[in-house]
């Protein structure tokens, strides 16, 4: 089809060609027959990948075993082991400093003393204690005998008031008129008849006496302060005011 009408175009040229001028250049042959077809042309590229199929079906129910699934939640906690055995022991560590130098000690050191300080004073106020030197004196305010005096002193750590000179004498007398009771001291009757000693039977190095006391010769194997802060032998069942010394 192509080639007719490039046949036709020259023809139509040829023939315009002859108008101008004076003589033609003779008529044209017949167009000669259509050529073979060529040979076939080579295949072209490979097209795009197509879109993935459906699935197919599912297979047979004795098919081989799938891949494992994923590790489940842990458990909980399992039970305590046995303790292992002691280790070697470490280097020691280096040498720390001496409290006394350490600046977080020093800090700790100032505020209990302050702390105690305050105490002291609110305890004071209440007339429950007195200072003398480096004791302190305390009643519990209580009127008891003198074995439930021991006991009491005993439990809270210290022991019965004993005054070993005369500012500890006024301390205990501080308390005794403030709480208007006679108190029972830590001194007891020796096995002389007539002499006394400290409870833990030590002598005396200082004595308080009242006038024409003691007398008790072997009756009287307590002593007690009065409200003059001078001491009486006395019988140990009487109730006296607690006074403990720490
Ligand atoms: C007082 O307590 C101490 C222990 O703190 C004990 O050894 C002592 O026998 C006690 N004394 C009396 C009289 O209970
Ligand atoms: C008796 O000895 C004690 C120490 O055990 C002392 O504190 C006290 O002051 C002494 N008393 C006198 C009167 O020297
Ligand atoms: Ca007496």
């Amino acid at each position: 089809m192509k080639l007719m009408l490039y046949v036709a175009v020259i023809v139509a040229a040829l023939s315009s060609l002859c108008l101008g001028e004076d003589k033609c250049a003779g008529v044209p042959g017949i167009p000669g027959t259509p050529g073979a077809n060529g040979m076939p042309g080579r295949d072209g590229r490979d097209g795009m990948k197509g879109d993935p199929g459906p699935p197919g079906p599912i297979g047979p129910p004795n098919g081989l075993p799938g891949a494992p699934g994923r590790d489940g939640l842990p458990g909980s906690q399992g039970l305590k082991g046995e303790p292992g055995e002691k280790g070697e022991r470490g280097e020691p560590g280096p040498e720390g400093r001496p409290a006394f130098l350490d600046p977080e000690v020093q800090e700790i050191l100032r505020s209990l003393k302050q702390r105690i300080l305050s105490l002291e004073g609110v305890l004071a106020l209440k007339g429950m204690i007195r200072k003398a030197g480096n004791k302190i004196f305390v009643t519990n305010g209580k009127v008891v005998d003198f074995e439930t005096t021991l006991q009491t002193c005993n439990y809270s750590g210290g022991s019965v008031a004993t005054p070993k000179n005369d500012m500890e004498n006024n301390a205990i007398l501080e308390i005794v008129k403030e709480i208007n009771q006679y108190a029972y001291l830590g001194i007891k009757e020796s096995t002389v008849q007539g002499e006394f000693e400290y409870l833990d039977g030590t002598a005396m190095n200082y004595t308080n006496w009242r006038r024409y006391e003691p007398n008790g010769k072997g009756k009287e194997n307590c002593v007690e302060m009065h409200s003059d802060g001078g001491w009486n032998d006395k019988k140990c069942n009487q109730y006296r005011l607690v006074v403990c010394e720490f």
